[in-house]
């Protein structure tokens, strides 16, 4: 028999998941999961997510940049906000971060009962699918969305995840079939797709017109990163 693959659509749907023993993905395309790709990728030697503006701030000190935002924006005080595009190697490489952000550093503490976490975004989508396909353990996509509502980027993401896992998974699951649809509906341009996803309008009113784009460029930071003693390191 083969492992399974889930997909849980909001934070509020996680406690109706068994999680236990599983392999959790958190997906937080705009923009938290693929910030940590960038930053790790780039050289970070660490990210430590944690849940409130005040805890990352505590962590300020020479040895942590603080780094995040709250609805879209760099919180105040911080080192950094949380768009790859900040997070070049220059700034980066050898660096330990913490990390808090509206919706993609709460799903992850909200994971912890997994077996294993591991981070997605598109920047590192074929390198995860590889670890999945060969860890052949059952496989929950966890979709950050926001503010818990269920959104565009993280669901597609999703079913490009459960696409690539249909020879070494099974699923029975509305989920992932719904995941699946929208990636037929986005194929031919993905990025022009989600131009029609909340979190992008919320960008453009922002005068964020680049982000969408850059978070979608796919395998560009080919790292594996697992949470681990809560940290968030490449592996
Ligand atoms: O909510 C989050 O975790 C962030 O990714 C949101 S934002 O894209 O930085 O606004």
């Amino acid at each position: 028999m083969k492992p399974t693959v889930e997909i849980v659509l909001s934070p509020l749907l996680l406690p109706l998941t068994d999680i236990k023993g599983k392999v959790v993905v958190i997906i937080d395309i705009l923009r938290a999961t693929s910030t940590i790709c960038a930053a790790l990728d780039n050289g970070a030697k660490s990210i430590t997510p944690v849940i409130s503006v005040e805890e990352a701030l505590s962590y300020q000190s020479d040895s942590y940049l603080v780094a995040g935002e709250r609805n879209g924006e760099k919180a105040e005080g911080f080192d950094f906000g949380n768009s790859p595009l900040e997070y070049s190697r220059e700034v980066i490489e050898g660096k330990h971060v913490v990390l808090t952000t509206t919706n993609g550093t709460k799903c992850i503490h909200a994971a912890k009962d997994a077996d294993e976490i591991l981070i997605g975004s598109f920047f590192n989508l074929s390198v995860l699918v590889d670890y999945l396909q060969a860890s052949n353990k059952p496989v929950v996509l966890f979709c950050a969305g926001w503010k818990n509502q269920v959104n565009l980027e993280d669901t597609l993401y999703a079913g490009y995840i459960t696409q690539a896992l249909s020879n070494s998974h099974e699923w029975e699951s509305d989920p992932v079939e719904m995941a699946l649809d929208l990636v037929e509906k986005a194929k031919k341009d993905p990025t022009h797709y989600l131009t029609r996803a909340s979190h992008a309008k919320r960008f453009k009113r922002l005068g964020n017109n680049i982000d969408l784009g850059v978070c979608m460029e796919f395998n560009a930071h080919p790292v594996l990163v697992k949470y681990h003693n809560n940290k968030l390191v490449s592996a």
